[in-house]
């Protein structure tokens, strides 16, 4: 049986990082063979060169970021890949849905934006942590980077909804993030629990 994808989509400061976190020890001691990625993966070359355009060390053009951004998850589509064929689930802080959003509400064309991440595994389940800016921005840090910016957020959040609506209930689900980190997790593992072993074998391809 192959692993799961699951990827965790939202808004800046939505505790993404905390609860993927707090996923993978769950599957972890359940059994399950896990493995975290987060995008960007600052490590890389791309993903340096992505971190210091996020801590506004240097400029880049809208477009030329945006494709940063697409190949810094291109580099390790295959390692996804195959980790999903030998049975370990893949679990995702972030993914091409940020990717869409955040560079479509800076004003690129939605599907010139999609376009660069067309083909890459898709996830069998996607869930979105939701939270209002102003919650968001109640939580330690926020502002720190270049898109922590309320009237951003909110096109963003927009641009979100516009991306669920193409996929089904069994493919996305939405999350409040509003609430305490033990509620979150709890429904977090819900939606886990009932996807992991019960995939079909292939990996589908993302907006092809
Ligand atoms: N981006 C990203 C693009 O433009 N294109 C792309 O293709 C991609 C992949 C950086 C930026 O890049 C953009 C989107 C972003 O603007 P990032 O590296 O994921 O992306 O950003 P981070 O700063 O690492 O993460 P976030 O700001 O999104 O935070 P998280 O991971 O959602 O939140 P987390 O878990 O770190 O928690 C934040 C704080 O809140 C507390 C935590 O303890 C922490 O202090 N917290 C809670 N407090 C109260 N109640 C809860 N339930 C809480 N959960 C967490
Ligand atoms: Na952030």
């Amino acid at each position: 049986m192959r692993g799961a994808f699951i990827v965790v989509e939202g808004l800046d400061r939505s505790g993404k990082t905390t609860q993927v976190a707090n996923l993978q020890a769950k599957l972890e001691s359940s059994g399950t063979p896990v493995k975290l990625f987060k995008f960007p993966d600052r490590t890389t070359a791309i993903g340096q060169m992505i971190d210091s355009y996020l801590r506004s060390q240097s400029e880049l053009d809208d477009q030329a970021i945006h494709l940063l951004f697409s190949a810094n998850r291109w580099e390790l589509a295959t390692s996804i890949e195959s980790l999903l064929e030998q049975g370990t689930t893949v679990v995702c802080d972030r993914y091409a849905f940020s990717g869409v959003a955040f560079s479509a509400a800076k004003g690129l064309p939605l599907e010139w934006c999609r376009a660069p991440d067309s083909g890459l595994p898709a996830p069998d389940l996607t869930i979105f942590f939701d939270i209002s800016p102003e919650a968001a921005r109640a939580r330690g840090g926020y502002g720190e980077e270049r898109y922590e910016k309320e009237q951003l957020q909110r096109r963003v959040r927009e641009l979100f909804d516009v991306l669920a609506s193409e996929f089904d209930d069994e493919r996305w689900v939405t999350v409040d993030a509003g609430r305490s980190k033990e509620e979150v997790a709890g429904e977090v593992w819900k939606y886990a629990a009932a996807l992991v072993g019960k995939v079909s074998p292939q990996v589908d391809k993302l907006w092809v």
